[in-house]
């Protein structure tokens, strides 16, 4: 079966700039100064895979990239590495650890924070603070995905009775849950200069977010509503600009491919409205 994946992908190895030398002696991220060997299968599209890719960048690790279309059904040598189907997944080879399988983007990208402690993620036992550190990332990603992007869909299909009271709820769970984590950012989580967990885990789907609104996929007055917030905006503005956010990530195919996956969601509600 793996044989016949090796023929059919399309591959591309990239090498990711490191910035991280001094972290590069740890654990299973390093073997006697041997990198280890990635495979990252990804859509460039996908915010879920979006925040491994991130991670990936910012430890400087170097991985091999293949791309899986998701415009068709997957093919079975896929289906065999993640019987999920969905993107992302590593295949991960250091030391005594060949070519493992992990799959879904938050495991992922902790498993590779893990290898190699950063200024992603400090160790747990790096410093007597650590593990408190850790909790607060991990509580703000928490945050944002229960409070504020499970209202992200209901946002984009709001029919026009909806509107108001659907863009409300993205805006107001930022106002109030977000803004205040975001006190010390500078411009990063929690007073740091360089991009955090945090970060890696939401900045995807904020990155989506000026692009929902550049499509006039949700009105204007979200993104006005959010320049007023003063540590959001800040932040916002310096995740959505750093280069290893946005590296890979193609905003016209992103424009396009949404207003096709609307169109078609927003038919299938209202279908099932009628009956
Ligand atoms: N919970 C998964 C979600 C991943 C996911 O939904 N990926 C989408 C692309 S953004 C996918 O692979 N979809 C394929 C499909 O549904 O057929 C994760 O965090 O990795």
């Amino acid at each position: 079966m793996r044989t016949a994946w090796k023929h059919s992908r399309k591959a591309k190895v990239c090498q990711a700039t490191s910035k991280m030398a001094t972290y590069a002696t740890h654990s299973t991220g390093s073997t006697n100064g041997i990198a280890p060997k990635i495979k990252f299968y990804t859509n460039h599209g996908c915010p879920w895979a979006h925040r491994a890719q991130i991670t990936l960048k910012e430890l400087g690790l170097p991985y091999e990239e293949v791309i899986i279309p998701l415009d068709k059904p997957r093919e079975q040598w896929y289906l065999d590495i993640n019987p999920r189907g969905l993107v992302p997944t590593i295949e991960y080879s250091a030391g005594p650890l060949d070519k493992e399988i992990i799959y879904e983007s938050a495991i992922v990208s902790q498993f590779l924070a893990d290898i190699r402690p950063s200024h992603l993620l400090p160790g747990s036992n790096s410093s007597p603070t650590a593990a408190l550190n850790r909790a607060h990332l991990a509580f703000f990603v928490d945050t944002f995905m229960t409070k504020v992007n499970s209202n992200t869909y209901p946002m984009l299909l709001a029919s026009d009775d909806e509107k108001e009271q659907k863009t409300k709820a993205y805006t107001a769970a930022i106002e109030k849950d977000i803004e205040p984590l975001l006190k010390d950012a500078k411009p990063f989580f929690a007073g740091s200069e360089q991009l955090t967990f945090a970060e890696t885990q939401v900045a995807p789907f904020l990155l989506r977010l000026r692009s929902y609104i550049k499509g006039n996929f949700i009105d204007a007055s979200v993104g006005e509503k959010l320049e007023a917030l003063p540590n959001f905006s800040k932040w916002w503005s310096a995740i959505t600009n750093h280069p290893s956010i946005t590296f890979n990530f193609e905003e016209e195919t992103f424009i396009e491919n949404t207003g096709k996956r609307l169109a078609k969601l927003k038919a299938e509600k209202a279908e099932k409205a009628k009956v």
